[in-house]
């Protein structure tokens, strides 16, 4: 292995010794403590030190980056004390995820590290994001993102380098192709020569070098954080590397054969540097001998400190309260949950209109607010609900997207590191499929994680009754219902839409924003005219009434009131939830204390809808105020149809009135 050493002092390459050294010394060492049941497994790194290593001497410190599994040399590169770091391996309450992650997935803001999720790929769109951020500041920055071969199979890889590449976001994506996938080679991962030809597909430049010489990573990467940022454009490495372990601790390397060992153990990255350093006379073996003794010495140091700590203890208040971020006091909030309220300055908008206002009084109370989305841009959006946008707030604000669900949300996320807020428009809810793990596993979790919040509104156009078959107008809220971290609201009325949208916006939690297309122009009411908000987490009581309470929201509560018109004979306690996650249970056991007798009426289908949950718990807590079993009225158990027919068979209201007349027999 030839090293240039090219402008590099004496005191450099001796630093950089010093950062190649220590986390495989640290490695060493956690091989011992596993042996002895003291830590958990992880990842090894050994054999790929150069590239975390180089990569992060080539970075400024302020600048992110998303490690992987195998990335301890970017946490020890950045300072980070190791007494942390084990507490962090030992799942202590005073690690950095408060004992809630495992190994390397967490992060930290103060050392700009994005914690990775298991699955690899999202974290590449996050560096989009944070790179959008530091475009639209003019900021001379760069954001990093690794991989591994494995994970450039991955459709996230596909994504993020696309949106990167149109974009022209000075991101570096670092490929560290070690062989292996957990057992997968190479010629079972991918068919082309080198990872590297890739980049030109998507319109990039890019690089393949040899991943374990540490003066080459670095060199190349700091020349490429150059060209990112003079250039605004991402940059493809592919580092070429070897596992010199298992896939984790503990899981063997059989499958790997041994003249590969061999071989790499010849281009071993921190023996190699050692050898040069020696041979140039940076270092002698008296050098060398005395910093393994330092380092040996601050592990076992850093490994007492990080032992005293208090043993776990789960307090369940503080486990839940860390889930979301907090909210920041709200400012003019409108609290019309009482039946009929109609504020002055009011006058008639349509839903859509409603929504459209609340955006547009948002992006001129929120400089940092970014939106994005299909259409969104020239066109307007699919519904027009952002027309206009693009000539009053600019391109930069209002972002048309290529069609990658997932990386958006993950731009999204990388917005939110970055202190910016976003508001991503799935152009039909029933889309946010192909983005459901970002939503559910990285923005929803981060905050419970490791403390960063995710300031991300997506917008969700859903819901039937206007013919367009089983993919654009499905019920999706129930698949976010369940997920811890994330806010569901779901308004019925133009007056909740626009006071709900701002709310969402100024809360920097995850908030799913659901809006029922049927609605947008079929229905319209009073808005007042201010920015206001509506308080999440509050039901709105539509009417009160005494013989049953029809607990609903969105589509539902239309449904729901028109029948009460067409039969006044019927006294129905009518509850709009408006948010589904949180629920208000309160204005829940108050319906129920009223009437004794409970529909949950909602235009998803029966089974896992949030009928179930709000059933279940009426009957858990109120069971002593019902005269009558709580009944379900919902959509069929099938995809939605098409033909109006069959879509009105499967809707939810076309049982209504025999589920009242039910109800009423009790
Ligand atoms: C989406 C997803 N599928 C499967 C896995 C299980 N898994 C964990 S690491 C790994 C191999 C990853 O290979 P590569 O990207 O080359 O990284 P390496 O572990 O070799 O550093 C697999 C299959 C996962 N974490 N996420």
């Amino acid at each position: 292995m030839t090293f240039d050493r090219k402008d590099l002092s004496n005191d450099q390459l001796l630093a950089f010794y010093r950062s190649i050294l220590y986390p495989r010394m640290i490695e060493e060492k956690m091989l011992i403590l596993l042996r002895q049941g003291k830590i958990s497994k992880w990842f090894s790194g050994i054999g790929q030190e150069a590239i975390a290593v180089g990569a992060t001497l080539a970075l400024q410190p302020d600048e992110w980056i998303m490690p992987l599994h195998r990335n301890l040399g970017v946490f020890t590169t950045r300072n980070m004390p190791l007494s942390g770091l084990f507490r962090q391996w030992q799942g202590a309450q005073e690690g950095y995820s408060k004992g809630r992650e495992r190994s390397f997935h967490f992060g930290n803001r103060e050392h700009h590290i994005c914690g990775m999720i298991s699955h690899l790929g999202p974290q590449l769109a996050i560096a989009d994001g944070v790179s959008l951020a530091y475009k639209l500041r003019q900021e001379q920055k760069v954001s990093l993102a690794f991989t591994g071969e494995g994970g450039t199979s991955e459709g996230d890889f596909h994504e993020a380098l696309n949106v990167a590449a149109v974009w022209d976001l000075p991101v570096i994506f670092l490929i560290e192709n070690n062989g292996y996938g957990l057992s997968t080679p190479t010629d079972e991962q991918y068919r082309c020569i080198s990872l590297v030809d890739k980049a030109r597909g998507y319109g990039m430049e890019g690089v393949q070098i040899d991943g374990n010489n540490l003066l080459t990573v670095y060199d190349t990467i700091r020349g490429v954080r150059d060209y990112c940022i003079k250039n605004k454009k991402p940059f493809l490495i592919e580092a070429q590397t070897f596992r010199m372990r298992g896939h984790e601790e503990a899981s063997g390397t059989k499958y790997v054969p041994s003249s590969l060992f061999d071989l790499w153990e010849k281009k071993d990255p921190v023996k190699n540097f050692e050898a040069f350093l020696v041979q140039a006379g940076v270092l002698d073996e008296a050098a060398v001998t005395a910093i393994r003794d330092e380092f040996r010495h601050t592990i076992e140091t850093e490994l007492e400190l990080a032992g005293q700590v208090a043993p776990v203890v789960a307090d369940t208040q503080a486990e839940i309260a860390d889930v979301y971020a907090p909210v920041p006091a709200a400012g003019n909030t409108i609290d019309n949950s009482a039946p009929g309220f109609v504020p002055e300055g009011s006058r008639e908008l349509r839903l859509i209109d409603a929504i459209k206002e609340g955006l547009h009084q948002s992006m001129q109370q929120q400089e940092k607010l970014v939106l994005m989305g299909q259409d969104i841009a020239g066109y307007g959006g699919a519904f027009k609900i952002t027309d206009g946008f693009l000539a009053e707030f600019g391109k930069d604000r209002v972002r048309n997207t290529p069609l990658c669900e997932s990386a958006i949300l993950g731009a999204a996320l990388g917005l939110s590191l970055e202190g910016f807020k976003s508001m991503v428009e799935m152009q039909f809810s029933d889309f946010v499929s192909v983005g459901f793990n970002q939503i559910v596993n990285n923005l929803a979790k981060i905050h419970y994680r490791w403390g960063q919040n995710a300031d991300v509104v997506v917008r969700m156009p859903s819901g039937g009754g206007v013919g367009a078959g089983p993919f654009h107008s499905q019920s999706t809220e129930a698949w976010f219902v369940h997920t811890p971290g994330l806010k569901v609201v779901y308004p019925s009325t133009p007056m909740d839409a626009k006071g709900l949208m701002i709310a969402a916006i100024n809360d920097p939690n995850p908030v799913l924003f659901f809006e029922h297309k049927a609605l947008y122009r079929s229905i319209s009411g009073a808005v007042p005219e201010e920015y206001y908000e509506i308080e999440i987490g509050k039901a709105r009581l539509v009417q009160e009434g005494s013989d049953l309470s029809v607990i609903t929201y969105g589509s539902g509560v239309h449904w729901v009131t028109e029948y009460a018109e067409l039969h006044p004979g019927v006294s129905i306690d009518i509850l709009d939830l408006r948010s589904l996650l949180p629920l208000d249970y309160e204005a829940i056991r108050a319906s129920v204390e009223r009437t004794g007798k409970v529909i949950v009426l909602h235009e998803d289908s029966l089974t896992g809808g949030i009928g179930g949950e709000i059933a279940a718990w009426i009957a858990e807590h109120c069971f002593d105020k019902l005269d009558a079993p709580v009944l379900r009225c919902a959509s069929l158990d099938t995809p939605i149809p098409f033909s109006i027919e069959l879509e009105k068979n499967y809707m939810a209201n076309a049982r209504l009135g025999g589920m009242v007349d039910r109800l009423l027999s009790y």
